[in-house]
């Protein structure tokens, strides 16, 4: 497996996302967090293991910054306006593009159950081939998504999600939360040796959040890969510490079991 201390502490992981431009559009921003250089403040606040961009961003804002968390080049994406019931998100960065902006992984998304699945399946085939070749790890995001899948959050598909990203060689997974302790362990078990991040999802309390980063480290999991939760809200340094305190181990973690 390629080594992923560069964007890990103690073989933990705390990714900011914000490549939601490209997947849903301005709807996401406000004035403020429109501006990604707003986003880059936050990630200079020291609580991130790596930051997640489109190449675009990534050449703009990351280089001109310092103090910054790891970069995490996004290579493939889509817009909400294309046929969202079978997805299609193709390879749009090349692994040497996302190297020369100073990327020390790579993610690509797969939606799994489109009836596209089998050519992002053999584009992050080859995406894992050719990191591994460079020594640079691969973040899958695993989404269930397309006319086959029922429900995206489905514990038995989250883990089979996880599970496809270990059969491919993935270093890590980014899978969506699957509602409790006991099937996060599940989706943990799954996906073997290849590390698990939880994807934060849409805008919701933060108490909800809190719990869902707690269930996460107590799964097993490396951590989270985040975004609207934390940008979107008035106090995003606040909560990045809390999550940050959870998923490095500074915070007692008490959950009961559900
Ligand atoms: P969020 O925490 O904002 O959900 O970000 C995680 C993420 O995976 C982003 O990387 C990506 O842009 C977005 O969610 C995709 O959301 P969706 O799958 O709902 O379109």
């Amino acid at each position: 497996m390629v080594n992923l201390s560069n964007i890990t502490r103690r073989e933990r992981a705390f990714f900011l996302a914000y490549d939601q431009g490209l997947e849903h559009g301005p709807s996401d921003f406000n004035d403020e967090n429109i501006d990604p250089q707003k986003i880059i403040e936050i990630a200079k606040s020291g609580f991130f293991t790596g930051i997640i961009f489109q190449k675009g961003i990534a050449e703009k804002y990351y280089k001109k910054n310092s103090s910054l968390p790891p970069l995490i080049v996004k290579l493939n994406g889509k817009t909400k306006l294309q046929d969202n019931i079978n997805p299609l998100s193709l390879l749009l960065c090349t692994i040497d593009e996302a190297l020369s902006l100073g990327a020390k992984a790579v993610g690509y998304t797969v939606y799994l159950g489109s009836s596209h699945e089998e050519e992002m399946l053999s584009e992050l085939a080859q995406v894992v081939r050719e990191a591994h070749e460079k020594s640079i790890p691969v973040i899958g995001w695993m989404y269930p998504r397309g006319e086959k899948i029922k429900n995206p959050h489905d514990p038995e598909i989250t883990a089979y999600a996880a599970r496809i990203g270990l059969e491919l060689g993935c270093d890590m997974v980014k899978v969506f939360y699957p509602g409790t302790l006991l099937s996060a362990k599940e989706v943990v078990r799954a996906a073997g040796e290849t590390k698990v991040v939880f994807s934060g999802g849409e805008f919701r309390d933060e108490d909800e959040v809190i719990r869902q980063a707690k269930e996460a480290i107590a799964a097993g999991a490396a951590g989270l890969a985040i975004g609207r939760n934390i940008w979107q809200r008035k106090n995003s340094l606040e909560i990045s510490e809390k999550l940050s305190n959870i998923i490095f181990g500074q915070s007692e973690i008490l959950i009961n079991s559900r």
